[in-house]
């Protein structure tokens, strides 16, 4: 079991995530199975920076969540004369100094192990990566301002295509409307990552700051996705097929995903779940997926699940929110899996007013601790863990979001003046301490408040 005290970054690098099923979920899951998976890289917490994204690029008219998480960035912006250096391909529509290339394609073609592909502002076909960078010495495209991807390079693919590759970062790409009515089948996710296998899945690819919507069935789908890491990224709005199924933010996919790092995202809006996590053991490897970390994001408006996982184990959650999804906010099961939801440490979230119980676990392993989350207002406002005896402190049920958070309405969980959530926490708990900073960054004093934010 765990030290005491142990920090939560060391636990997050010993736990790991062996399956993240596939398949069709619950009835209460939808989702179902079949291709992606992520792998992330190296995690640098020291890159964050929240003046990136503006609200320029979010869809006008939909209540902002207040004080997002904050964003991932990677430092000052490139400019034309970074062009100059010998592994900088510089991409853009416009003739001038930052042309080398006019399209992404031609410049992906040609980048190798530690080059960076720079494109610069405009609109522009999208691209598919089939090779590696190195754990050293990454490949990297990135955007610079505005860059919006109109659609794939053929017909047939993914507007960002990561084809069985590893190492490769995408940094900062728009995908909009990619979801034209198509015929079930996977390729069509806005992003994917595919084409490995589970004895030899992808290894270090980094997703972030990406805005994508209006795909279907996924706005990213990620196959066989060894410690994929999904950084600052904007995922709303994406649709469901003509069938009717799917819909989800983001598809983890199969049993070599583990090891994910979901870190500063916002899943909103989508008509299926946010995520959908499938271990698929009938496509091979462990059967389950494992050592995921979720941090500082929302899972808010959804049409299904916040969060779906099918075979997922070892899972830690801290200083996210769950608002307004049209089911569970995180829901644990076995359909596709070798096995059910263990092992998972739940602390500092925010629940709210979700349509079910906020977390849900069946076909239950068993080992989780859950301490600080704030539950209000959700439809059977409790947890619903098949274990019988969860880990459980300083978790607070509220039956009203008035008076504890700011103003759910407009999606300002923070807590109100004289929140009941206020001091209302522990400091540690079944081993683990309470995080150190709240969803937007800021300290948490000794004495913390209940769910994801500090008051
Ligand atoms: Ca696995
Ligand atoms: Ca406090």
């Amino acid at each position: 079991m765990q030290t005491s005290s142990m920090p939560l970054w060391a636990l997050s690098v010993i736990l790991s995530c062996a399956a993240c099923g596939s398949g069709s979920g619950p009835s209460d899951a939808g989702a179902d199975s079949s291709t992606a998976s992520a792998d992330s890289g190296a995690r640098d917490a020291g890159r964050r920076d929240a003046g990136r994204r503006d609200a320029g690029r979010r869809d006008a008219g939909r209540p902002r969540t207040d004080a997002g998480p904050p964003r991932t960035d990677a430092g000052p912006p490139p400019t034309a004369a970074d062009c100059a250096g010998a592994e900088v391909l510089c991409v853009d529509d416009t003739a001038g100094p930052t042309q080398e290339y006019a399209t992404i394609q031609e410049a992906v073609d040609v980048a190798t192990a530690g080059d960076t592909v720079l494109v610069f502002e405009g609109r522009y076909v999208g691209f598919r990566v089939a090779t590696s960078g190195t754990a050293e010495a990454r490949i990297t495209i990135r955007a610079v301002g505005t860059v919006v991807l109109t659609g794939p390079t053929s017909g047939s693919d993914n507007v960002v295509r990561i084809q069985n590759a590893s190492y490769v970062t995408v940094d900062g790409f728009r995908i909009a409307g990619a979801g034209t009515a198509r015929p079930y089948d996977y390729d069509f996710a806005g992003m994917a990552a595919r084409g490995a296998n589970p004895g030899s899945p992808m290894r270090g690819l980094v997703v972030r700051n990406m805005e994508i919507s209006g795909s279907s069935p996924a706005g990213f789908y990620c196959s066989e996705c060894a410690g994929l890491r999904l950084e600052g990224n904007f995922i709303h709005d994406n649709v469901r097929e003509t069938e009717g199924g799917n819909g989800m933010g983001v598809y983890l996919s199969n049993a070599a995903t583990d090891n994910v790092v979901v870190r500063n995202n916002r899943f909103e809006d989508n008509a299926g779940p946010g995520i959908h996590m499938n271990g698929d053991s009938s496509i091979g490897g462990d059967g389950v997926q494992t050592g995921d970390l979720f941090e500082g994001n929302t899972f808010i408006g959804n049409g299904q699940n916040g969060l779906n996982m099918d075979g997922v184990q070892d899972v830690v959650f801290i200083n996210n929110v769950f608002a307004d999804n049209a089911r569970h906010a995180i829901r644990g099961f076995q359909i596709d899996a070798a096995a059910g939801p263990s092992g998972y440490t739940i602390i500092n979230n925010t629940f709210a007013l979700n349509a079910d119980t906020p977390v849900k676990f069946t076909a239950d392993g068993g080992g989780h601790v859950l301490f600080n989350n704030l539950l209000v207002a959700n439809s059977g406002n409790d947890f619903d863990i098949a274990e019988s005896t969860p880990m459980l402190s300083a978790n607070l049920m509220e039956s009203s979001a008035s008076g504890v958070l700011m103003n759910a309405a407009t999606r300002n969980y923070r807590l109100a003046a004289g929140s009941s959530a206020i001091n209302a926490g522990v400091a540690s708990f079944g081993g683990y301490d309470a995080p150190s900073v709240d969803f937007a960054g800021a300290p948490r004093d000794a004495t913390p408040d209940v769910g994801a934010f500090e008051n």
